[in-house]
């Protein structure tokens, strides 16, 4: 399966729902509160769905097909100032803190975007700053092996924010064009964690003052709603930047994107739909849109 159909399918069961909302054959009260319980449904927001459903109702579309077809553009519209580039080559090295929940989707999302960096010549390193478990170290080890990443770490129970001030200055010595930051998802409590991450912040800005370059925050997207809040609780303890949000595939309300990006107004770099580093994609407006709706885009994979 290409990345696009992984997408898709995970859309299906909003964009089946649709499907028959979308059978009516006048766009009376009635049909119009259908389609909006089917994106509410999806978990977009139920202010996100009733700008589309006033926008919708006030374009007077006269078949299914129009409706749609209008609906998929002001999507696209309303979700396209999210589309993020990473501009990775404004600074050396660029210095990308990853935070977010455990089994978000962190370190697998770091191995793919490595590998994308990689086949565009560029030299990465990843720290591991997780020094909580050995096995967060290990699979990040792992990783850097299999991407030929530079891999920085200390001992087990080392001091994050000390391990995070090593793997910068290896990566600037190493002239690293990017350095990862893989951190811990979960400690004892959240006060811990925010003193945590914001350690780490304190102690790399010794280095340079601009570092890091960008914080990401990982999204589960199968979390549903909860992904609101923990955008909250990260945002409280960093400067988030930016979001990536994994699993599309996995999740039958993949309008959380949406939600997500309407509250917080911050730009999505990638979304994942799959274990593979081809099913990590920058986040594309109209493609996503046209996923929700059911549509046929970039069926060609010339998407990809
Ligand atoms: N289906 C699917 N699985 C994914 C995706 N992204 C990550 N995963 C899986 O999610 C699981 C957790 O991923 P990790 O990268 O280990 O998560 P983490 O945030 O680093 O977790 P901690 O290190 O425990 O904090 C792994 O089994 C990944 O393969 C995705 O887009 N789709
Ligand atoms: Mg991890």
């Amino acid at each position: 399966m290409s990345w696009w159909q992984r997408l898709k399918e995970g859309l299906k069961k909003t964009s089946d729902r649709l499907e028959t909302a979308f059978r009516f054959t006048k766009l009376d009260a009635a049909a119009l509160e259908e389609i909006e319980d089917a994106l509410i449904m999806s978990d977009m927001g139920v202010s996100t769905a009733q700008v589309l459903i006033r926008e919708l109702a006030a374009a007077k579309p006269q078949s299914p097909e129009e409706a749609k077809a209008f609906l998929k553009e002001r999507l696209t519209a309303l979700l396209q100032p999210a589309e993020g580039v990473l501009d990775v080559r404004s600074a050396q090295p660029f210095v990308i803190l990853m935070v977010g929940v455990n089994g978000a989707g962190k370190t697998t999302t770091i191995a793919k975007m490595a590998q994308k960096m990689k086949a565009q010549g560029l030299q990465v390193g990843f720290g591991a700053v997780d020094t909580f478990r050995m096995a967060a170290i290990e699979q990040l080890k792992v990783w850097a092996d299999r991407t030929g990443a530079h891999f920085y770490a200390k001992e087990m129970g080392a001091d994050p924010a000390g391990s995070a001030y090593d793997a910068y200055q290896a990566a600037i010595k190493n002239k690293d064009d990017v350095l990862f930051l893989d951190t811990a998802g979960r400690l004892q409590n959240k006060a811990q964690l925010m003193q945590e991450v914001q350690k780490i912040i304190r102690v790399i800005r010794k280095i340079n003052p601009a570092a890091p370059h960008a914080v990401l925050l990982t999204l589960d997207a199968t979390v549903g709603q909860n992904a609101l809040s923990q955008v909250a609780a990260f945002k409280e303890m960093a400067d988030v930047t930016g979001l990536l949000i994994t699993k599309l595939d996995g999740t039958a309300k993949g309008g959380i994107l949406a939600a997500l990006t309407q509250t917080y107004h911050l730009p999505v770099y990638y979304i994942g739909v799959g274990e593979t580093a081809e099913d990590l994609q920058p986040f594309d407006a109209a493609a996503f849109a046209d996923g929700l709706l059911g549509g046929s885009h970039g069926t060609d994979s010339s998407n990809a």
